[in-house]
C-alpha cells in the first residue's frame, strides 16, 4: 500500500530491518507496525535497548558543543533545508502518516504542512532570540538578559500527530542550539524513522554530526529512561495526562525541566446568538476529525436552551451524512481509530454513558465487512449528558460528542465548560460582542486556547500551543514558546571605576 512512499522516503530497507550501522538504529526487540487502515503490516522496526540508549545519549553529548558553537542563524539555515526537504516529501510523508496512523490523507498533508510552517517560523526565529535590556539602579552599569542553549532536549510525542509535534519541538530546540533525542509513539514508528532520515540527510549534507538528532523507539520503558536521565536538560512530553503525571514526577524529582502538553476535554459553547451553520461545521469537524483523536478534539457541546433543539436536529442530520472508511480515499470523512485497544476504550465509554444516564442520539458500533477488516472503524456517537457524569469528565480519545444544555446567561455555560480537570482548548459560537468578550476575559474560559466563532481544533503554529490544569501548563510551537528551550541569564556589567552595591548598601573597609 505504501511501498512506493517508503522507497521515496528512503526508508524501505530500514523498515524491513536490514539497516546497517548508523547510531540511531536500534538492536532491541522488533515491533511490527500495523496499519489501522487495512490491518496489514507496514514494516518492522527494532526497539531501543538500554545500550542503544546510552550510545545515542553519548552521540548527543558529543554533538552538542559543536552545534551550540554554530551561530543561531546558521542553525536556522539547517532548519530551512529541513523545510525544503519536507516540501519535496510532502505527499509521501502525508500518505505514510495517513496509512500508519489512520487520519485522512488531507489531514496527513495538513500535518506535514504544519511541519513546513514551523520550519519557516524557526528560521525567522533564529535571528530573533531576543532578551530584554534594563536600566541599572547603579551609575555606569548596564543590565541585560540573554538566552543560551540548554543542551539535550528530549521529545516524547504521541501517535495522533506522529510527525508535526516532533517538528514543533525539534525545530525550536535546534535553532535554540540544542541537540534532540526523540521518542515517537511505538504505534507510529515508521513516521519517526522517516522524519529522522530526512533530518539526518540534511546534517550529513552539511557535514554536521548526526548526533544532533536521534530517535529511540519503544514503549514506556524508554520514556522512563529519558525522564530519569539528568543528562536530558529539558523533556518535552505530549500525550495522556497519566503519562504526563509520571514524567512530571520523575523529572521534578531530579529538579529537571519538563514541558507538558497533555489531555483536553474541549468544549464549544453555543449561545442563543450563534450562527447555526457555522456551529454545526465547527462541531462536526472538531468531534469526528482525526476520528476524535486530537488533543483539541471537540468533546462537549454546551448549547443554550433556546437553540438546543435546532442544534440537536441539525447535528443528527449532519452525522447521518458522514462517510466512514479508508482515509486514503478522499470521499470518506472518518478513518479508523489507531488500534483495537482504542476501539475497546470507545466501547467501554459507550457503555458508561448509558449506565450513567446519558441518552444516545447517534449510537456507536464497530463496523464490520469489506473495507473494515482492521476492526478499527467505529461509528461516531452523539449523546445527551450532564456535565458532571464521570465519563464526561474523562478524555475518551474517540469520536464521541456530548451534548449539554444550559439555561440563562453565558456565565452558566462557562461554569460548565470550566468544570473539568483539563484546560486545553475551548470556543464560543456567538455574534454577541458582550458574550464573546466575557468568554475571553479572566472570568471566562480557563483554557490555554480560547476561540471565537471557530472550533476547538486546528490551531495554527504561530500561537503558543498548550493548556492549563491537567493539560500540564506547557506551551509549544509559536509565540515565545521558544524560551522554554533555552536558559535565561541576567547580566550586569559595571563600566565605572567604583563598586557601588545594589539597594544602596554600604560596605566600607
Ligand atoms: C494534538 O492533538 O496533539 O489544533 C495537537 C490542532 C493541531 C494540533 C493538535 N494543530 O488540531
Amino acid at each position: 500500500m505504501i511501498e512506493k512512499e517508503l522507497k521515496s522516503l528512503g526508508i524501505a530497507n530500514i523498515c524491513e530491518g536490514t539497516s546497517t550501522g548508523k547510531h540511531w538504529f536500534s538492536n532491541g526487540e522488533t515491533i511490527v507496525s500495523t496499519s489501522p487502515v487495512d490491518g496489514k503490516n507496514s514494516g518492522r522496526v527494532s526497539c531501543t535497548d538500554k545500550s542503544d540508549y546510552e550510545r545515542l545519549v553519548a552521540a548527543a553529548r558529543t554533538a552538542k558543543q559543536e552545534w551550540a558553537n554554530f551561530p543561531a542563524p546558521q542553525r536556522g539555515e539547517i532548519v530551512r533545508q529541513l523545510g525544503e526537504k519536507l516540501r519535496l516529501h510532502k505527499s509521501a510523508l502525508g500518505k505514510l502518516v495517513s496509512y500508519e496512523m489512520g487520519k485522512s490523507y488531507q489531514e496527513g498533508l495538513g500535518e506535514v504542512q504544519e511541519m513546513i510552517d514551523i520550519c519557516d517560523f524557526a528560521v525567522g526565529l533564529s535571528r530573533q532570540l531576543y532578551g530584554f535590556t534594563m536600566h541599572s539602579e547603579r551609575p555606569e552599569h548596564r543590565m541585560y538578559e540573554q538566552y543560551h542553549p540548554l543542551g539535550i532536549v528530549g521529545i516524547i510525542s504521541a501517535f495522533n500527530f506522529p510527525v508535526a509535534v516532533w517538528a514543533w519541538n525539534a525545530t525550536l530546540a535546534l535553532v535554540c542550539g540544542n541537540v534532540i533525542i526523540w521518542k515517537g509513539s511505538e504505534k507510529t514508528p515508521l513516521c519517526s524513522i522517516a522524519c529522522q532520515k530526512i533530518l539526518a540527510e540534511v546534517l550529513i549534507e552539511n557535514s554536521l554530526p548526526e548526533g544532533i538528532s536521534s530517535i529511540c523507539t519503544g514503549a514506556a520503558d524508554v520514556g522512563r529512561w529519558m525522564a530519569e536521565d539528568n543528562r536530558i536538560d529539558l523533556l518535552s512530553a505530549t500525550g495522556s495526562t497519566k503519562m504526563g503525571k509520571q514524567v512530571a514526577a520523575s523529572v521534578a524529582s531530579r529538579l529537571g525541566k519538563s514541558l507538558l502538553e497533555l489531555g483536553g476535554n474541549n468544549a464549544i459553547i453555543v449561545t442563543a446568538h450563534a450562527d447555526l451553520k457555522m456551529t454545526i461545521m465547527a462541531a462536526v469537524f472538531g468531534a469526528v476529525g482525526t476520528a476524535g483523536q486530537r488533543c483539541t478534539s471537540t468533546r462537549r457541546l454546551i448549547v443554550h436552551e433556546d437553540l438546543y433543539a435546532q442544534v440537536r436536529d441539525a447535528l443528527i442530520g449532519a452525522y447521518q451524512q458522514l462517510k466512514i472508511g479508508n482515509p486514503l480515499n478522499t470521499t470518506n470523512h472518518i478513518g479508523p481509530l489507531i488500534d483495537v485497544d482504542a476501539v475497546k476504550n470507545y466501547l467501554s465509554a459507550l457503555k458508561e454513558i448509558k449506565k450513567q444516564g446519558g441518552k444516545i442520539l447517534i449510537d456507536g458500533e464497530v463496523l464490520k465487512g469489506e473495507g473494515y477488516e482492521s476492526n478499527c472503524y467505529v461509528r461516531p456517537v452523539v449523546a445527551e449528558v450532564e456535565n458532571h457524569y464521570a465519563i464526561v469528565q474523562k478524555e475518551t480519545f474517540a469520536p464521541i460528542l456530548y451534548l449539554i444544555k444550559y439555561r440563562g446567561e453565558v456565565s452558566e455555560a462557562i461554569k460548565l465548560q470550566n468544570e473539568v480537570a483539563q484546560g486545553l482548548s475551548s470556543s464560543i459560537m456567538t455574534n454577541n460582542l458582550q458574550e464573546a468578550e466575557y468568554f475571553l476575559s479572566h472570568r471566562g474560559s480557563d483554557c490555554g486556547i480560547a476561540n471565537v466563532n471557530i472550533g476547538t481544533s486546528g490551531a495554527e503554529i504561530g500561537g503558543a500551543f498548550g493548556g492549563e490544569k491537567e493539560t500540564g501548563g506547557g506551551r509549544e510551537s509559536g509565540s515565545d514558546a521558544w524560551k522554554a528551550y533555552m536558559r535565561r541569564q541576567t547580566n550586569t556589567i559595571n563600566y565605572s571605576n567604583a563598586l557601588p552595591l545594589a539597594q544602596g548598601i554600604k560596605f566600607d573597609f
